[in-house]
């Protein structure tokens, strides 16, 4: 039997590179290798407020953004998490055994509440119990995420190897996947910063639905270090975020990538980023408008009935072992 794997992305904001390289283009290898549920968690987006009709169609577009990525629906499950009640039902039973101390621990409550857990959504002080369900409802073995969900994924360990002491072996321990490069694109407005969302200045993000006038413009404004060098350098935060794009997006090694701009400065080094990201993003742009309502939702409702015939096993195990 294959090992399963689980991620997910929120249909909030606009999805960039950083989600892309962190995440989508490893959901995307290891679907031949795994048996993947790639989900849309819609009921993770409404920890901060949304607009409903919006909420409605950035759903749809992020179905959309997975298949244009190129996760396959007849190798991998694509589906919408509210379709499975089955997550906010194991989420109640996680939270029983979740501790208030560990979820305070989460630097992203601490981030995205603001420092102000008394005007906070319980919701969002909640949601890393939510995720942990996603995950453990599916018996997961790995769970292919960039950096930031990296605590988010302990605690889910955390929970599943309580719950198993507590009533009995009934979930697999996940495994992180997180890769080597690209776990954490940094904006291009500040390399101290993950490339996020939520920023409020675009010019830190490239969008993966950016037009090529955009791209090229945001890559020639990004800031850089001092130096005058093309190389990888942990000492020289920019160049190294803007080199890893390079490389990722044209799948050439360091050594090439080094190589390949010796001698050379950021004129030239910031064209030719900007020219492989448009390469990258044309055809991408290309497959997503491939995608009708109609073909999303034929491939969205039978999702959600195979990722419930899963989820509601391991449910009725929980509730067996726990006596409900
Ligand atoms: P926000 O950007 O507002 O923090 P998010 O992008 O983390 O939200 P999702 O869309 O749910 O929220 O993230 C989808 C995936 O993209 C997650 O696995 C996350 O770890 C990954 N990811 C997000 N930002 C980056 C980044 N800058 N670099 C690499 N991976 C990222
Ligand atoms: N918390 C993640 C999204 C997410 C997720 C998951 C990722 C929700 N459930 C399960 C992996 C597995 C985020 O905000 N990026």
């Amino acid at each position: 039997m294959k090992k399963r794997i689980f991620s997910g992305a929120q249909p909030t904001g606009q999805l960039h590179i950083g989600n892309y390289l962190g995440a989508l283009k490893n959901w995307v290898a290891l679907q031949d290798e795994y048996e993947a549920f790639y989900c849309i968690v819609n009921l993770h987006a409404i920890t901060l407020p949304q607009d409903p009709k919006t909420l409605r169609q950035k759903t749809l577009d992020l179905a959309r953004i997975y298949l244009a990525a190129g996760v396959d629906p007849q190798r991998s499950t694509i589906f919408i998490q509210s379709d499975v009640p089955e997550h906010t039902e194991l989420a109640w039973v996680l939270s029983c055994i979740a501790r208030m101390g560990e979820l305070e621990r989460m630097t992203q409550f601490k981030d995205k509440g603001k420092g102000n857990a008394e005007r906070a959504g319980v919701g969002l002080f909640t949601y890393p119990i939510l995720m942990a369900s996603d995950i453990l409802l599916y018996q997961t073995d790995l769970v292919p995420v960039g950096q930031d969900q990296k605590q988010h994924l302990e605690l889910s360990r955390d929970l599943a190897e309580r719950f198993n002491r507590g009533y009995g072996d009934t979930f697999t321990v996940p495994e992180p996947y997180i890769p080597k490069a690209g776990a954490s694109i940094k904006s291009l407005q500040d390399p101290e910063k993950k490339m996020s969302k939520s920023d409020d200045n675009a010019n830190g993000s490239i969008f993966l639905l950016d037009d090529p006038d955009t791209v090229t413009k945001k890559i020639k404004r990004a800031v850089t270090d001092s130096g005058t060098t093309i190389e990888f350098d942990e000492s020289r935060p920019a160049i190294n975020n803007l080199l890893t794009i390079f490389q990722l997006l044209t799948g050439k090694s360091a050594d090439e990538c080094t190589e390949h701009f010796r001698g050379k400065g950021y004129g030239d080094f910031k064209s030719e980023l900007a020219e492989a990201t448009v390469e990258f993003l044309r055809p991408f742009q290309d497959r997503v408008r491939e995608f009708d309502d109609e073909a999303l939702i034929g491939i969205l409702h039978p999702g959600a009935e195979k990722a419930r015939t899963i989820a509601s096993d391991t449910l009725g195990s929980v509730y067996k072992s726990m006596g409900l």
